[in-house]
């Protein structure tokens, strides 16, 4: 007779953690394709490693391209010290946008240590699919909207550096490149 046996949640294995792609990585300008049902299987065993990844990093968004998965799923949770608030979304799309804007600052992990404001729309209405299939829709403003958008983003290869002035983009992308480098040469050293 065999014996299925629950695994503690204490010893359970965690979920493996991805690296994160940084700019100016190719695959973060590619478009991500739609995720069928022949997916899903991938798919859920994915979004535990998206999880794991974004609250390591530590971060309140990924997508699947970040980690080199070119399929339209995102994970968010904006409230990671407070009680846990984790969303997986599957072939998420803004289906609804308020004409108000606001600013906000923004970072990215695949833009390490460079924030800048962005103006975008204060709420949006988001249709998404869980990690069954199962259609859902979601409303968000404040911080949840912009990193909904920012996460939707990244499956169209959209960088949030795409929305400001190319000198300020420029500036950023120049300092990001000046870091990455002398970090390289630090590892180096050692
Ligand atoms: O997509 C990503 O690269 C993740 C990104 C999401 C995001 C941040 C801010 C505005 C819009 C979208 C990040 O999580 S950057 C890290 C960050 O903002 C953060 C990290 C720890 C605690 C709180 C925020
Ligand atoms: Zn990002």
């Amino acid at each position: 007779m065999s014996v299925t046996q629950a695994i503690p949640e204490t010893t359970a294995p965690a979920a493996p953690l991805l690296p994160i792609l940084v700019v100016p990585d190719p695959v973060l300008r590619k478009h991500a394709r739609a995720v069928t049902p022949a997916d899903y299987d991938e798919v859920r065993a994915l979004i535990p490693s998206m999880f794991a990844t974004m609250y390591a990093a530590p971060g309140i968004g990924l997508a699947a391209p970040q980690v080199g998965r070119l399929l339209r799923v995102i994970v968010v949770d904006v409230a990671p010290d407070k009680v846990p608030a984790p969303l997986a979304l599957v072939n998420p799309e803004v289906i609804a946008a308020s004409e108000d804007k606001c600013s906000r600052e923004e970072g990215c992990l695949s833009l390490p240590d460079q924030y800048a404001e962005v103006v975008r729309p204060s709420w949006v209405k988001v249709r998404y699919q869980d990690e069954n299939g199962a259609k859902q829709e979601v409303e968000a403003d404040g911080l949840l909207a912009t990193c909904l958008q920012h996460e939707i983003d990244h499956l169209n290869g959209v960088q949030f550096v795409d929305y400001l002035s190319p000198l300020k983009r420029n500036i950023l992308l120049r300092k990001l490149a000046k870091e990455l480098k002398d970090q390289k040469e630090r590892r180096g050293r050692k």
